[in-house]
């Protein structure tokens, strides 16, 4: 017989077959209905208690360890043993009964969250953001209102590699922002590229597929050099414009602190009329825009794989606060959506800073590095639709598809749909909302019905109004069409673009371009891929195919149709400018030797340019002698080139024992060099290499000779005072490197 069902049962009546059901009794409302339940500030875990008892008074919840006196188990019991497992005698079995052992063991069993599918390596800093008020006329948002200021967390991130590769790699970098603003969190997550692969995110698994390395043995790791990767962009040729921009310097930076960041999709600002303008996105830094050498970031992959978290870190920590302007490039929204014919909503495009100049709106300023990496930089989860009021989202493809799966990605990632509460993602504005329960839901709900309509809870929470800050989407016509698995007409164009890129480069850039497509192709095994790669290049322009066909050893093709007439935008060059010298790393080579006094005077004189001067002398510790001592921060066993922006030569230190004891009879070998320490050679001749401005004084003169660097070349200084050394080196360090150096034609590195 079938069971009761509710078509035919009520409460507290038996179920009787084939009787009809009864009415159910009215709803009743509450006797007394309910105030609104008061927004909960925020939904912090349970209270904490101190390690030695005490109720820990305003202790940030999000410091939870190491804060109190004793050490205890998850549960809060004091401990009188870490280091021994409980144990049947002291060289009996261990006994299962160890409830210490085993949470220590299984906690420790689950410390590791699935990494991120892409931009798994990063590094994050708190900060904050004042608005300038130049955007109020166009955008409702609060947060840009003039000298708003609004706490900021970044997170700067490589695409293809795990989470433990290294820095310096050849990659897209990420640059996402979350902005805790009153009005709830806005994420502006970008990277600094202004362009992407793709025009539909339905494609992202295929570019990431064949960017990622190889399934079979795992390699290579963090890099677009091989097979399936170019096998992919050559055949899919709107990823020519990306590519191009990664295969150019932009994809090594200097720093993190030297990157330009964008929003990458056409966004739309609205005001508090309801006007509507679109706009890209922008973050200028105010060190400039900075890269490596390719063979610098290859080294630095090797000597300091952590180098541009390092970098990030150190700058905050000395006071030397990476700062950028956020800018706009505004649009008028009008139903077609471009502007100059280039049509917004396609994110393989840019439009050139020349035809739409960028406006700034604010300024962000990193001030403080995360306490704990886990819990911030880790567990940070950004999402391109945490929107505030005043900015709105356009039908660029590529971002609908976004708009999807950051939040997907986080419930595998964070364990769950509750990762809003984590610390570092809690919105700085009352949360009100009506999800409940899930893995990990730390928060203690009040109340009974969550949902609406209810009468329970009186009502609530009640709704609000566009003026009282509700966020209202943009009423957007849509035009009437056909559902179709296709892209507009003007999607096709993908040789204008990075043929514009590429002619914007001064000729130095260009060679670094050449280089790199060619070191990448010459790493693919398969012919075809090669050769097809080469065509591409060919229809974006026929020097910079020639260049990568006589690096690979192929002839060049020709292209298969007339070249785009484009004009360049000067804007994409990094070069021509001069830029703050804040925060480049000064190595000032000297030993015992050396004018210690002198030494000790321009080390000030570096910390008072806002530099950092680093002595390198032949051991650690301290340089003893005349007018010293003078610590040493840097030894020539632990120092390479590639830390350094530039060199300052105190002294021309010899092979000696207790430098380098062992490889004294090695001098012999440099025997032009004067018997100065191979490893200084190394030094100054890399740094040489890489244009870096160099600069000696005394007999620090001899190792330029040694190492053949000729003294008249750019960016090489010699003088008796120390101090009109350094004057002049500062000034060739606002232009980043001796550009000169680079021998035209030649293809360096
Ligand atoms: Fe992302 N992207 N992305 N992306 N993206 C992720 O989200 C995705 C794209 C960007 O520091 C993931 O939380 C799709 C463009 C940054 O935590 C994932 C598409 C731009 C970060 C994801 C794109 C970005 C991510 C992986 C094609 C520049 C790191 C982990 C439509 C505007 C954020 C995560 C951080 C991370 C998806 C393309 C920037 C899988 C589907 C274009 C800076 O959700």
């Amino acid at each position: 017989m079938a069971g009761p069902t509710h078509e035919n049962s009520s409460e507290g009546e038996p179920f009787i077959p084939g009787r009809p059901a009864p009415e159910p009794p009215p709803v009743e409302e509450p006797t007394t209905p309910r105030e609104p339940l008061p927004p909960k500030q925020d939904q912090s875990g349970p209270e904490i208690y101190s390690a030695t008892g005490e109720h820990a008074e305003g202790v940030d919840p999000a410091v939870w360890a190491q804060t109190g006196g004793r050490l205890t188990t998850a549960q809060g019991l004091r401990l009188y043993d870490t280091d021994h497992s409980l144990k049947a005698g002291e060289r009996g079995p261990v006994l299962l009964q160890d409830h210490h052992l085993r949470e220590k063991i299984t906690h420790f069993d689950h410390e590791r969250i699935p990494e991120r599918v892409v931009h798994a390596r990063g590094a994050a800093a708190h900060g904050v953001f004042r608005g300038y008020g130049t955007a109020s006329r166009i955008c409702k948002a609060a947060f840009l209102g003039k000298d708003v200021e609004t706490p900021v967390f970044v997170r700067f991130s490589t695409v293809l590699g795990s989470r433990g590769s290294a820095d310096t790699v050849r990659d897209t970098r990420g640059f996402a922002t979350k902005f805790y603003t009153p009005q709830g969190v806005f994420d502006l997550v970008g990277n600094n590229i202004p362009v992407f692969f793709i025009q539909d995110a339905i494609k992202f698994p295929d570019v990431i597929h064949a960017g990622k390395p190889h399934p079979d043995r795992e390699i290579p790791q963090a890099q677009s050099a091989h097979d399936t990767f170019w096998d992919f962009v050559s055949l899919h040729t709107e990823a020519a414009h990306h590519t191009i921009w990664n295969m150019s310097d932009r994809a090594i930076p200097r720093s993190f602190r030297m990157m330009e960041g964008f929003g990458v999709h056409t966004f739309r600002l609205v005001d508090e009329q309801g006007e509507t303008t679109l706009v890209k996105f922008h973050w200028k830094p105010k060190l400039g825009v900075h890269s490596m050498t390719w063979e610098e970031a290859q080294i630095t992959n090797g000597v300091d794989p952590d180098f541009h978290r390092r970098d990030l870190a150190d700058a905050i920590e000395a006071g030397a606060f990476p700062e950028w302007e956020l800018g706009i490039q505004t649009f008028p929204d009008t139903p077609e959506q471009t502007f100059e014919g280039i049509d917004l909503l396609d994110p393989t495009k840019i439009v050139p800073e020349e035809w739409a100049p960028v406006q700034p709106i604010g300024l962000l300023t990193l001030t403080a590095n995360p306490s704990n990496f886990f819990a911030e930089t880790e567990q940070v989860a950004f999402h391109p639709g945490h929107l505030v009021p005043g900015i709105d989202i356009t039908d660029d493809p590529l971002l609908a598809g976004r708009l999807f799966s950051y939040i997907d990605t986080q419930i595998t990632r964070l364990g769950g749909p509750n990762f809003a509460q984590l610390p570092i993602n809690r919105p700085h504005a009352p949360i009100n909302d009506m999800t409940r329960d899930g893995m990990h839901q730390t928060a203690v709900h009040s109340g009974v019905a969550a949902y609406r309509p209810n009468s329970l809870d009186g009502g609530c929470p009640f709704l609000a109004g566009a003026g009282e800050g509700a966020y209202v989407e943009t009423p957007v016509t849509v035009p009437q069409a056909s559902k179709v698995r296709a892209a507009p007409a003007s999607f096709s164009d993908h040789t204008s673009h990075p043929r514009r890129f590429y002619l914007s480069l001064s000729p130095v850039e260009r060679e670094h371009v050449i280089a790199a497509y060619t070191f990448e192709l010459s790493k693919c095994y398969e012919q075809a891929i090669k050769e097809r790669q080469l065509r591409v290049l060919a229809d974006i322009d026929p020097e910079l195919c020639a260049g990568v066909a006589a690096g690979l050893g192929l002839p060049a093709p020709e292209p298969s149709g007339p070249l785009p007439d484009v004009t360049p935008s000067p804007a994409l060059s990094q070069l021509g400018r001069t830029w703050p010298t804040d925060g480049r790393v000064i190595g000032i080579v000297a030993d015992e030797t050396s004018d210690l006094a002198a030494l000790s005077a321009l080390r000030a004189t570096v910390h008072g340019a806002g530099m950092v001067p680093l002595v390198i002398a032949p051991h650690g510790g301290e340089l003893a002698g005349a007018g010293g001592p003078v610590v040493v921060q840097r030894t020539f066993a632990n120092a390479r080139s590639v830390e350094f922006d530039a060199l300052l030569l105190a002294a021309a230190p010899g092979t000696g024992k207790d430098a380098y004891g062992a490889r004294d009879a090695k001098a012999g070998l440099h025997a032009g060099s004067g018997g100065i320490d191979p490893r200084v050679l190394l030094l100054v001749s890399e740094a040489f290499r890489h244009a870096k401005a160099l600069g000696a004084w005394g007999d620090g003169a001899d190792v330029l000779a040694a190492a053949g660097c000729p003294q008249d070349a750019a960016g090489v200084v010699v003088a008796d005072d120390p101090r009109s050394v350094f004057g002049q080196i500062a000034q060739a360090l606002s232009e980043h490197r001796a550009w000169e150096r680079f021998p035209a034609g030649a293809s360096v590195s």
